[in-house]
């Protein structure tokens, strides 16, 4: 592809998070001497420069990260490890454990709702995470897709279960549902195009460096 705005030799692309891991993942690429040279909040640029000469920023949605990385159309992400266990590829590198934007996934319910272990329903916007962690222990549930506001689920009658992210506790809390079982811990990763690790090389491994030493 020739037709880019940036020219493959003048440069690198980072795709960043947009929402909650954007704000945290700002000050760290602060911390590692990366700047934006716009408010990435209210620039309409979809393309923003930084302080770091050949770094380029796109803010996008989190579920869109691992495509831009795998398509080459970002040499590198920046997502949650939920949207990479559900978006279910290796087409990428994940060199780095960023650590933050932490939770955990999580089954929740309400409190005494008994299930039997044929008829349940999950609602979830993790699909494929919520199939396989169900079929692994041989429970035969019926996933039911959502994209939003999970907790209403059975609230209403319509799962008898969730699979959500869970930070505080309080959403779950406020809505009178109870974790019940842990899935996993999730954090932010970095991400890698394959094929730029092997063509901007130096740059690449320069830039994973610099973000590794300002985790510490
Ligand atoms: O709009 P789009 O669907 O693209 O993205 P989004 O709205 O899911 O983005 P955003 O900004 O919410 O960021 C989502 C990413 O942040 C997730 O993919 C995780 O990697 C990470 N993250 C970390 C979280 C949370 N913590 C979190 N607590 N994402 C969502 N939550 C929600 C959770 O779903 C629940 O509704 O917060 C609520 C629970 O929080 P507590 O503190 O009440 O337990
Ligand atoms: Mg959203």
């Amino acid at each position: 592809m020739n037709n880019k705005l940036i020219p493959e030799s003048e440069g690198i692309i980072l795709a960043v998070s947009k929402g909650r891991i954007l704000d945290q993942a700002l000050p760290l690429l602060e911390r590692a001497g990366i700047c934006p040279k716009e408010d990435v909040n209210k620039s309409r640029k979809l393309v923003i420069e930084t302080t770091r000469a050949g770094l380029h920023l796109v803010v996008i949605r989190p579920t869109d990260v691992p495509t831009f990385v795998e398509y080459g159309a970002a040499d590198l992400g920046i997502t949650g490890k939920d949207v990479l266990m559900e978006h279910d590829s290796s087409d990428y590198y994940e060199p780095l454990d960023l650590k933050i934007a932490k939770c955990r996934l999580m089954v929740a319910g309400l409190p005494g709702v008994e299930v039997s272990n044929n008829r349940i329903r999950v609602a979830t916007k993790y699909a494929k995470i919520a199939r396989d962690y169900y079929a692994k222990r041989g429970i035969q549930a019926e996933i039911i897709k959502l994209y939003g506001s999970m907790e209403l689920a059975p609230l209403v009658g319509l799962s008898e279960r969730i699979v959500d992210l869970v930070d505080t506790g309080n959403t779950l809390k406020a809505n009178g549902l109870v974790p019940m079982e842990d899935i996993c811990e999730i954090s932010s990763r970095l991400i890698v195009n394959k094929a730029a690790m092997k063509t901007k090389h130096a740059l690449i491994k320069q830039l994973i460096v610099t973000i590794e030493d300002s985790l510490r």
